[in-house]
């Protein structure tokens, strides 16, 4: 029997997804990255240290599991060599880790366009990007212009899709006044990533095929959440690929009928960073209190991340979209000190009461309307297992796993790895 598991952001991003696979990465043979670039960062926490991972895999700490950036992502081998040398340096072994030859790469240019398309924008119409260059290389992408891994092993080629791509690269930084590219520097840069990761690049289906038929375990790692999904997110303020799980098929190579499980991870409150409607978003020293007991600040950019409480409308919307089969609820101890809980059960639209998910331009204008709990004002970071956990936060969790119609598999009660409760 195969084992495939994709962990799927169920929020805006950042909901613990990094734990969770970690966490379960122990048990696998493998782990694939299936979307998305540098502009994710994993927090994860062990006995080596902690860790914030933008492209690498959060299964790296295992050195039984193979990591593979797959074919679905972009990758910048300038932060990953950072990354690589970074997580190395606290002893962690790198040697398991391979790049799908088909990921596309992101160009300097790439990164001076994104900073530069924000900059240029009115703060309302910001999408508040991390500025990674994941936006225009993801263009590129679709426009059949980019460049990939694939690209770098063939040198003649590489200068073929150079010659092609740049002139409209360089037309775009000089639009926004910004230094243009020469083809041999890029060259330049690509024999020096050649170099480091050359060894790293395969074609990754073939690993990925054997492993399935061979009944090994595969967990797929998504970044980001479905509200920041290019289809099925607050469009203009998403990522430029797909979190969903139907995501997780496209970028791992792996059909979508070969995915037996998909975790949803959620925390038990919402945060979102950058632009766009996050309905149950709080301003007040409820916000405050959140961000500062979740240490909720951009593990890429260090950005403060909006707070609020957890919408259930958008994760039964969430649930939907990607099937999920199971729960992760993650930081349940956030909670531990706050008298009152709210979950949002509702919107208020133009006078209407809505239960489900309205598009972009609508979720602007939406109200929430919640339901309130008391809460547990207990310590939940002991509690290994539901038993330990106070009636209020079972009930409180309960009802989270109600409302979004799926059962609940796992309970993070703290960032340490084993902080975490299986049901
Ligand atoms: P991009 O850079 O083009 O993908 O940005 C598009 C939108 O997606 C949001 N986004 C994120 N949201 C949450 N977490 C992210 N990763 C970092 C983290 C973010 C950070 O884990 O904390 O450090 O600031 C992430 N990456 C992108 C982004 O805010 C835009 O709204
Ligand atoms: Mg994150």
């Amino acid at each position: 029997m195969s084992n495939v598991t994709s962990i799927v952001g169920a929020q805006w991003g950042d909901e613990g997804k990094g734990r969770v696979v970690d966490y379960l990465a122990v048990n696998s043979d493998l782990v694939i990255r299936y979307q998305g670039g540098d502009n994710a960062g994993h927090t994860v926490i062990n006995e080596m240290g902690k860790f914030a991972l933008h492209i690498i895999p959060s299964g790296i700490f295992n050195p039984e599991t193979m990591n593979i950036v797959g074919a679905g992502t972009v990758v910048n081998f300038e932060t990953m060599a950072e990354e690589l040398d970074s997580i190395a340096q606290k002893g962690v072994e790198v040697n398991n880790l391979f790049i799908d030859v088909r990921a596309h790469l992101i160009m300097p240019y790439h990164r001076a366009l994104d900073g530069a398309q924000e900059g240029s924008k009115t703060q309302k119409m910001q999408i508040g990007t991390t500025k990674r260059g994941i936006g225009p290389c993801y263009s590129d992408k679709a426009t059949r212009s980019g460049i990939r891994a694939a690209d770098l092993l063939d040198f003649d080629r590489l200068r073929n899709r150079i010659e092609m791509a740049l002139p409209q690269k360089n037309r775009e930084l000089a639009y926004f006044g910004l230094a243009e590219y020469t083809v041999d520097e890029l060259m330049d840069l690509c024999a020096k990533w050649k170099e480091r990761f050359g060894h790293m690049l395969i074609d990754t289906l073939p690993v990925v095929r054997q492993a399935y038929e061979e009944n090994k375990s595969i967990l797929l790692e998504g970044q980001l959440g479905v509200m920041r999904d290019l289809d099925w997110g607050i469009y203009p303020y998403t990522t430029s690929s797909s979190p969903t799980s139907g995501g997780a098929a496209v970028g791992s190579g792996l059909g979508p009928r070969r995915i037996d499980h998909v975790i949803g991870v959620t925390k038990v409150y919402s945060t979102s960073v950058g632009g766009g409607p996050f309905m149950t978003e709080l301003l007040d020293e409820t916000a405050e209190k959140l961000r500062a007991i979740g240490g909720e600040y951009g593990a890429t950019t260090g950005r403060p991340r909006r707070c609020g409480w957890f919408d259930a409308v958008a994760a039964d919307y969430s649930c939907w979209i990607n099937g999920f089969t199971g729960l992760a609820l993650t930081k349940l101890d956030v909670l531990d000190t706050f008298e009152k809980i709210k979950v949002c059960t509702a919107y208020r639209v133009n006078g209407e009461v809505i239960t489900y998910l309205p598009e972009t331009a609508l979720q602007e204008i939406a109200e929430p309307i919640y339901e309130e709990f008391d809460g547990w004002m207990t310590p939940t970071t002991e509690a290994r297992k539901w038993e330990d956990l106070p009636p209020k936060a079972q009930a409180y969790c309960k009802r989270l796993g109600e409302l979004v119609g799926c059962p609940i598999r796992y309970i993070s009660v703290g960032p340490e790895r084993d902080q975490i409760i299986i049901l």
